[in-house]
């Protein structure tokens, strides 16, 4: 088989790469290790920004997201017991949109469905060949059966636990990495949210996040040390500790249920350089991995896919090589500003194991520079809403 840009995972960076190609004409053929309904089990990111909308908007995948997303123009932020509003839209002109990345999925692999993209599910034993040279090709099993496709590039997009990132030779691979002493622990549950807008709460008893997906789903995190097993946990410790965590008022109008999903994610900050080797391109979590405090992980996988997406388009259009050959660059210059920003928000909102007196001091002060400072509220709003590709 021959296609022109073989695509390792069928997750949100895959399936919009490939939707993007296909708009303009490019063959693409998508490997995914595990079946479609289990892809569309997993439960993750809720919060798009404005870029990523507009290249779901180019992809032509928009339609649901427009009628049931949700804009939502500020958050609100509570240390202990004080709370205060930032609002994204007075101070940058652009809101975020609540929608689900298993919808965002979901839409993606309808698209491609529709227009007969090739998509082959549970492959296993991916491996990438020649992507030093000039004629790359990608061989997997299938049912016991090995096949091979050989094409023009190959897009690793098969997140943190991949095989892409590890087929750039280790000495031309530098990695930076920071493990948090704490994971999150995460519900859903449909219940009404308990207000219309995210709320990110930092307590003495430690970090809470109230979000959404939709008006009668609702989705809340609480920070929980490393070694808690989610199974532990039952809906009522669950609540009770949430409740502890948000500002009062709040925990008197929290509407609880059963819990229909409930798992804890460890944090991680980690980026791999260069995102580029000969013919291979890494996208998203494949070539970085932000704690999900503010909202980035998603966010920043799409920009990766615009950045290839642009370079490919050149390649293929015209021979041009300037937008492959500064894809890494580029790619990265926008990673590092939102790890930059997750590690920020991530320090601020949670209490840290070895945490002095001091070190609270600080986070208590630069949590009043938030609320009095205007300029302050701009920074967290422009970066929460994205900066610019
Ligand atoms: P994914 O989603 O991990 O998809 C990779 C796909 O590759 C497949 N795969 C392989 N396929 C073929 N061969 C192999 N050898 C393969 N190995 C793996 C996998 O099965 C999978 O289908 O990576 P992608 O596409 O780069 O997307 C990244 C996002 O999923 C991730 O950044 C976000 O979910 C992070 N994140 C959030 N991001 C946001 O922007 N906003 C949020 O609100 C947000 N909240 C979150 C989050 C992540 C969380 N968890 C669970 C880590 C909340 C949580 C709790
Ligand atoms: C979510 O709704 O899952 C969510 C929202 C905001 C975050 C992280 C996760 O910062």
């Amino acid at each position: 088989m021959r296609t022109q840009v073989v695509i390792i995972g069928g997750g949100p960076s895959g399936l919009l790469l490939s939707q993007l190609l296909h708009t303009r004409g490019i063959e693409s053929v998508v490997l995914e290790k595990r079946s479609k309904a289990y892809v569309l089990g997993r439960i993750r990111a809720g919060v798009l920004e404005r870029g990523f909308v507009d290249l779901l908007t180019q992809a032509g995948v928009d339609q649901r997201l427009r009628s049931e997303g949700l804009r939502h123009d500020g958050t609100l932020l509570s240390y202990d017991d004080d709370s205060f509003r930032i609002d994204f839209k007075r101070h940058t002109g652009h809101s975020v949109t609540v929608y689900g990345q298993t919808e965002v999925t979901r839409d993606l692999y309808a698209a491609r469905e529709a227009s007969d993209g090739k998509l082959i599910f549970e492959v296993d034993n991916v491996k990438i060949h020649d992507a030093d040279r000039n004629s790359p090709f990608v061989t997997f099993d299938q049912n016991g059966t090995e096949s091979r496709i050989d094409c023009d590039f190959v897009a690793g997009c098969d997140g943190f636990h991949g095989i892409s990132r590890n087929t750039i030779p280790a000495d031309v691979r530098r990695e930076y990495e920071k493990i948090y002493p704490f994971g999150w622990l995460g519900i859903l549950s449909e219940t009404p949210p308990v207000d219309h807008e995210l709320i990110y709460s930092s307590s003495k008893r430690g970090f809470a996040l109230c979000s959404m997906r939709n008006p009668m789903l609702s989705r809340y995190y609480i920070q929980c040390p490393l070694t808690d097993n989610a199974a532990n946990w039952t809906d009522d410790a669950f609540w009770a500790e949430l409740k502890r965590r948000i500002p009062t008022q709040r925990a008197e109008t929290l509407v609880t249920g059963p819990s229909i999903e409930k798992s804890i994610a460890p944090l991680r900050s980690f980026v791999t350089e260069p995102m580029r080797w000969g013919r291979l391109f890494l996208c998203g979590d494949a070539a970085h991995i932000v704690p999900p405090t503010g909202a980035k992980g998603l966010n920043t996988a799409a920009s990766d896919v615009h950045y290839l997406f642009e370079g490919l388009c050149q390649w293929f259009d015209a021979g041009d090589t300037e937008g492959i050959d500064r894809y890494s660059e580029r790619a990265l210059s926008r990673v590092w500003k939102a790890e930059r920003f997750s590690w920020w928000f991530t320090s601020l909102m949670h209490r840290f194991p070895d945490q002095g007196d001091f070190d609270l001091r600080m986070q208590h002060a630069e949590i009043e520079l938030l609320r009095d400072s205007e300029t302050a509220q701009k920074a967290l709003a422009e970066n929460y809403v994205g900066l610019p590709y």
